[in-house]
């Protein structure tokens, strides 16, 4: 089986290649390295260096004698994506012998990931728009012209569908309005323009799949914590990138660095926020159990991909627990909420889809927690407490 991954050089894209790799399929990654310019452009900094993608796939290869193709591209180039699909064209990379015939899977993990990022100024909005939606449309394009049969495997979010006050539904909700029913995408209302982006991302692939027959799974997903993946412990060099600063460090990883640095875990607000939360070693199981059991064409498949909700109040306590166990004396902080979100709300998602495609859900226990703060703690000389608060106001 051929898998294409758009992203790959990202926190998911990387393990997720080592993953499909590992198991047999035969994998290409495109990257244009958005996310690690971006960090040196806003020198927000990483928890330790990740060598290129180039040379993660060297190391890989010299370690398992398995090949993980690379190509370096920007996929909002329509070109660039169309030639993943296009035999008639003749790239540097397909002629060097890089091309591995149409992918059977594609996996778009392709996109700006970061809310805060999005909300900087109207320049860092726009290159989100730009990345986010051309990416997808090209990949829709090219499919509809190339390749109709290949799967799609989408990372859309759970904020996608905001904190409403009543239970959220796996993509769509049947509505009964004047004795007539139908089935509608479920309501959606995001709170960061980054979020909104993925809200356009889904519309453009029921979009296609209405038109076009297109077969699409759109993985909801939560933010994801941890570093270390079972491909990788072969070797440190593999680790994916890791972000603790405000910009792209989701909250548990940020918790766990900032503990280690003595900064007090920076809730926003009154902390009842609440979200779906997964390890990152869960999301390769869920886009590979995804990929076994493939949308059918004409299908826009959406599943909710978390494991277990928590507010951030919930989050702060378990890290501090977990830390003064291992010596720490973990502070607290409320800091007034950069962001305009809900700090109390109802949340109830269903998440039943991928338990029923065979995936095994793994939960953040103390131990789990322990692990991330073992790997944090090598590398302590090399976290900046500068990058860990700067305020990027919504
Ligand atoms: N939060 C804090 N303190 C912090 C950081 C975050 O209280 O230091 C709060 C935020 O206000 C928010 C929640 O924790 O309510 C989650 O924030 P986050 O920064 O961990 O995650 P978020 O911005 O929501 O985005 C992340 C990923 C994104 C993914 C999303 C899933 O960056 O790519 O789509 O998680 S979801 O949150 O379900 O929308």
């Amino acid at each position: 089986m051929k898998i294409l991954i758009l992203g790959g050089d990202g926190y998911l894209g990387w393990p997720t290649a080592m993953y499909f790799s590992n198991r047999g399929y035969q994998v290409t990654v495109v990257d244009n390295y958005f996310r690690r310019n971006a960090c040196t452009e806003l020198d927000v900094g990483m928890l330790y260096p990740i060598p290129t993608l180039i040379q993660r796939a060297k190391i890989w290869h010299e370690l398992t004698l398995k090949e993980i193709k690379v190509v370096i591209g920007d996929l909002s180039d329509p070109e660039v994506m169309r030639s993943f699909f296009d035999r008639s064209v003749k790239y540097s990379w397909a002629v060097n012998n890089k091309f591995s015939g149409i992918p059977d899977t594609v996996i778009h993990y392709a996109e700006q990931p970061s809310a805060p990022y999005s909300m900087i100024d109207y320049k860092y909005a726009n290159i989100t728009i730009r990345n986010n939606l051309l990416v997808t449309n090209n990949l829709l394009f090219a499919l509809r012209d190339f390749s109709r049969d290949t799967h799609v495997i989408h990372i859309g979010t759970m904020g996608e569908y905001g904190t409403p006050n009543i239970d959220i539904e796996e993509g769509w909700l049947q509505i009964q309005h004047k004795g007539k029913k139908d089935k509608f995408l479920f309501p959606r209302q995001a709170s960061s323009l980054y979020h909104t982006t993925k809200i356009m991302d889904t519309d453009l692939m029921w979009f296609a799949v209405r038109m076009w027959d297109l077969c699409i799974t759109n993985l909801m997903q939560g933010p994801v914590y941890g570093m270390e993946t079972q491909d990788s412990v072969i070797d440190n060099q593999l680790r994916t990138l890791f972000n603790y600063d405000e910009v792209f460090g989701t909250i548990i990883n940020r918790f766990i660095v900032q503990t280690i640095v003595d900064y007090p875990l920076t809730v926003y607000g009154k902390g009842g926020q609440t979200r779906g939360y997964l390890n990152i070693n869960d999301t390769l199981q869920c886009v590979h159990m995804a990929e076994k059991t493939p949308a059918k064409k004409g299908e826009l498949r959406i599943f909710n991909q978390i494991m277990e909700t928590f507010s951030a109040n919930d989050l702060a306590e378990k890290v501090q627990r977990v830390g003064n166990t291992l010596g720490y004396d973990v502070k607290i902080d409320h800091i007034e909420n950069p962001r305009k979100e809900a700090e109390e709300h109802y949340y109830n998602p269903t998440y039943q889809g991928l338990l029923d495609i065979g995936v095994e859900p793994h939960y953040l226990t103390d131990e789990v927690l322990k692990g991330m703060f073992q790997v944090a703690e090598e590398y302590k000389s090399n976290i900046r407490k500068d990058v860990i608060f700067k305020g990027i106001k919504w």
